[in-house]
């Protein structure tokens, strides 16, 4: 399928932004939504609403068949078991839900949890508080100049106290991606499980979490063609089945006494509360969506994008790219215009039709390593091409020229 007719399953697409053909840049922020994800959201809601887990009448048992449902699919979307997947509102919260309940167990003096510098904050702080709050370190492997985590800096941190190693598997700054199944061996081999953050992977590229040697791995629907609010924590069953619930209330128990509670099985116990049903149901139609189109030719084109991209921005005198010097592996490129503030690039480009995400990216502490208090980032999707960059381009060199002429 062309990418012109691909573009047309996404209608918010077709939107013109300050008289131009829209450049939707920032994926990696979120998404843009296909018409079935939009289909399957509004037909939960016109044919199946009800509450799930509870009902007895046939509109409640549609519901929660469409919500066990959704859970298989993103099960079987990644290679793991449906009993696997605790649903949650996003990467936050399924990384934040391991931190607090398996870090609760695993965590004290004399052991720590390694992780690194270019972390998303939600891939840091979950796991700082956790190891603070029970008297243990945290640890960073020293990254490469490029951004990336190696598995030979990675050894060297990792002992007999480390507990969870805790790495993104594709940054969503440098456009690097970590050699997981390393990192995996590495870990296992001190005894201490690997908790991905594949909220920039399991979008872009095929997973499988046995092939990778994951034990926790976590994304969002919304970077993903899914809809906000609804996200999954993989936990391999071992070990969810011998962690505690972190969200007490509906939904979550076997059984209520005046004196204590019983929990329901994994994965029902973590999702305490009315879950989000639709979220679900459409989080599942976007990985049937991806899936259709194929995840390796939705990665492939993504990497030739990207290059293509890097490329042709790298030949604008005056922007810096920051990553890797030379074939990038996933489609995330982050830059600087030279003596202009990455969110006056990002506005001036705004003009142009082009979205792209200006900041520090959730990711300060590696802005500091970059010695960049911000940046400016282009990140492309199955639904981008070759115009969506040249248009890019173009409008950089003439935000370019236009901040030079001022400032002159
Ligand atoms: N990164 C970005 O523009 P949530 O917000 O929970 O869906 O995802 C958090 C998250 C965790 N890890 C990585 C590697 C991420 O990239 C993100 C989200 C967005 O880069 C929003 S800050």
């Amino acid at each position: 399928m062309s990418i012109a007719a691909r573009r047309e399953d996404f209608p918010l697409l077709a939107t013109q932004m300050h008289g131009h053909r829209l450049a939707y840049l920032d994926s990696a922020a979120t998404s843009q939504k296909p018409r079935a994800v939009l289909d399957a959201v509004r037909r939960y809601y016109e044919e199946d609403n009800a509450n799930v887990h509870r009902g007895v009448y046939e509109l409640a048992a549609r519901a929660t068949q469409d919500y066990e449902d959704a859970r298989e699919t993103i099960s079987s979307f990644i290679g793991a078991a449906a009993e696997e997947i605790v649903f949650t509102r996003g990467t936050t919260e399924s990384i934040n839900l391991v931190a607090r309940s398996y870090g609760e167990k695993v965590l004290g003096p004399g052991t720590n949890v390694v992780t690194s510098a270019a972390e998303h904050h939600s891939n840091l702080l979950p796991w700082q508080q956790a190891a603070w709050a029970h008297g243990a370190e945290v640890r960073y492997v020293a990254l490469a100049p490029d951004g990336s985590v190696s598995p030979d800096a990675l050894a060297e941190v990792v002992d007999a106290g480390t507990r969870v190693v805790a790495l993104a598997h594709a940054s969503n700054v440098m456009g690097t991606v970590a050699d997981i199944s390393a990192a995996a061996e590495i870990a296992h081999a001190y005894g201490a499980v690997l908790a991905v953050d594949a909220a920039q992977s399991v979008p872009h590229r095929p997973i499988d979490v046995r092939a990778l040697g994951a034990d926790f791995l976590s994304f969002s629907g919304h970077k993903m063609c899914g809809p906000t609010g609804i996200g999954a924590l993989f936990g391999r069953a071992d070990l969810l089945a011998a962690m505690q619930p972190v969200y007490y209330g509906g939904e979550m128990i076997e059984e209520v006494t005046l004196q204590g509670a019983t929990w329901k099985e994994t994965p029902w116990r973590f999702e305490g509360g009315t879950p989000n049903i639709a979220g679900a149901v459409g989080m599942a139609a976007a990985a049937d969506y991806l899936r259709s189109v194929g995840m390796e030719a939705i990665h492939e084109h993504e990497v030739e994008l990207a290059n293509y991209l890097a490329q042709r921005i790298r030949e604008v005198p005056g922007v810096v790219v920051y990553g890797p010097k030379g074939q990038r592996d996933s489609g995330v490129v982050t830059f600087n215009l030279d003596g202009v503030h990455a969110h006056d690039l990002a506005t001036a480009l705004d003009t142009e039709g082009v979205c792209v995400r200006a900041g520090h990216h959730c990711c300060q502490p590696l802005m500091r390593q970059l010695q960049a208090s911000s940046t400016a980032r282009a990140s492309v999707y199955l639904y981008n091409d070759r115009e969506d960059v040249d248009q890019l381009v173009d409008a950089l060199v003439k935000a370019k020229e236009f901040f030079h002429r001022v400032a002159r």
